[in-house]
């Protein structure tokens, strides 16, 4: 067995005799996936991770994970598949026959899932009941636990601080679809004595965050509008309030509801709310740039009154516009949990705070920013997404 000195040392091989537990993580190539599979193979266990097939690569969350067929023992391993397609679901399951599932994957956009209702449904709602059913079929059912990541979507306009116990409202065709997948995984854990449970997270962020939700969208944007790559960014409603904590914080957890006695669903969130402006605030701070906020609504504009050391950024200069294109068919103003049965019984405690969040994520996208040589000329990306 040969040990590659360039493995990360949590892929080294296992010493002889040891038991190692097997993984599989759907949306493996996602932002909780990235983190959940580091964080498995520091445990020791064998990961296997469904991706999707894509025109290109998007596996660079995890790059730094791949093991060539040379490298010794391989512990993590991925294999193409979607939650739409019951036939690579069950090909996976039944060649891996993982010890704990991980289901991640999802169209995890709320505002898109409003332009592709019938695609969040069929992936969201019935990918899990794809995965719960096949576990029967193979027989895996007293074997396999079961994680869904259930959302604090699902409460949408319920009163918050929301606990397990706070009935949903839901808003979006994505919080109905998840919505869905949260009770059906209940379901099938009272009628078939499953071990399958849900995290009903709220909002996590790090620098792995896809650029289409705000906090990435923000911290992206004000990086490149400082470089001076790019003169303003576009959002929508700033009035929206979110309880934001970080993604590494949050897949412990996730890993932690599987290594209970019993099956439970918990909610993880911070319980402290900042709205989208705070949040355009923070960044700005850490940029050492100083806004004014003008207008409201449709209107509403933040212009630069200190650019501090940034030759990209004038003094008067507007780098914060409404656009009502980025405003939902339904909005969910403010959400935020009580974790108080998760710090109990699971002994969470969130390791990051709101402004060392913004702060890991401003500095990663100003590295990002100052290398990224052909987006300082083509910015189309965000105009493309409309999100
Ligand atoms: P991401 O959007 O970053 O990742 C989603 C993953 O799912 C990606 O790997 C994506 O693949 C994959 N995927 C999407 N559709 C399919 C499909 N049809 N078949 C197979 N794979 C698919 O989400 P996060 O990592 O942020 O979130 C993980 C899960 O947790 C999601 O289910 C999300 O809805 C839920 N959640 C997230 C919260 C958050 O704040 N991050 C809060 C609460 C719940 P590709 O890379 O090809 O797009
Ligand atoms: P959310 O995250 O919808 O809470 O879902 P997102 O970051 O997309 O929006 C948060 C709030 O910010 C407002 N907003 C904008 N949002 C985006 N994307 N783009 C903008 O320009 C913009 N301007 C203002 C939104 O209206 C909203 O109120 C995330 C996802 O990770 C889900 O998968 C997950 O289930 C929930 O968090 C918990």
């Amino acid at each position: 067995m040969t040990t590659n000195p360039l493995l990360p040392e949590h892929l080294v091989p296992s010493r002889p005799g040891q038991v190692r537990k097997v993984a599989l993580i759907t949306g493996v190539s996602g932002q909780d996936g990235a983190y959940l599979a580091e964080l498995l193979l520091s445990k020791g266990y064998i990961v296997h991770g469904i991706k999707r097939r894509t025109s290109k690569f998007n596996t660079d969350r995890i790059d730094h994970l791949y093991q060539g067929p040379q490298e010794g023992e391989r512990r993590f391993i991925l294999y193409h598949g979607d939650m739409t397609d019951s036939s690579s679901l069950l090909r996976i399951i039944q060649e891996t026959q993982p010890d704990e599932i991980y289901n991640l994957a999802a169209q995890s956009h709320v505002a898109v899932s409003f332009e592709e209702p019938e695609y969040t449904a069929n992936s969201d709602a019935l990918g899990p009941l794809r995965i719960l059913e096949t576990l029967r079929r193979l027989g895996l059912e007293k074997k396999t636990r079961f994680y869904q990541a259930s959302t604090s979507e699902m409460y949408g306009e319920a009163a918050h601080p929301a606990t397990e116990a706070t009935p949903f409202q839901p808003r979006s065709p994505y919080a109905i679809a998840k919505l869905y997948a949260h009770w059906i995984t209940v379901n099938y854990r009272e009628a078939y004595g499953m071990y399958a449970c849900s995290g009903i997270l709220f909002n996590h962020e790090s620098p792995l965050r896809g650029e289409t939700f705000v906090t990435r969208k923000i911290t992206r944007g004000l990086a490149r509008i400082a470089l001076g790559h790019q003169d303003c960014l576009y959002l929508g409603n700033l009035n929206a309030e979110r309880d934001w904590g970080h993604a590494r914080d949050y897949v412990e957890m996730q890993w932690r509801m599987l290594q209970q006695d019993k099956p439970e669903d918990f909610v993880i969130a911070t319980g402290i709310r900042h709205s989208v402006r705070d949040f355009v605030n923070a960044a700005a701070a850490e940029l050492g740039v100083t806004l004014r906020w003008d207008g409201s609504g449709i209107d509403e504009t933040a212009t630069v009154v200190d650019p501090g050391q940034h030759a990209g950024l004038a003094k008067d200069q507007v780098i914060v516009r409404v656009d009502s294109r980025y405003f939902r068919p339904t909005e969910v103003e403010c959400m935020f949990g009580d974790a108080a049965k998760a710090r109990e019984k699971l002994g969470w405690k969130p390791s990051v705070s709101f402004e060392e969040l913004v702060r890991e994520m401003v500095r990663a996208d100003m590295d990002v920013a100052g290398k990224d040589h052909f987006f300082q000329q083509h910015d189309h990306a965000s105009h493309f997404y409309n999100v």
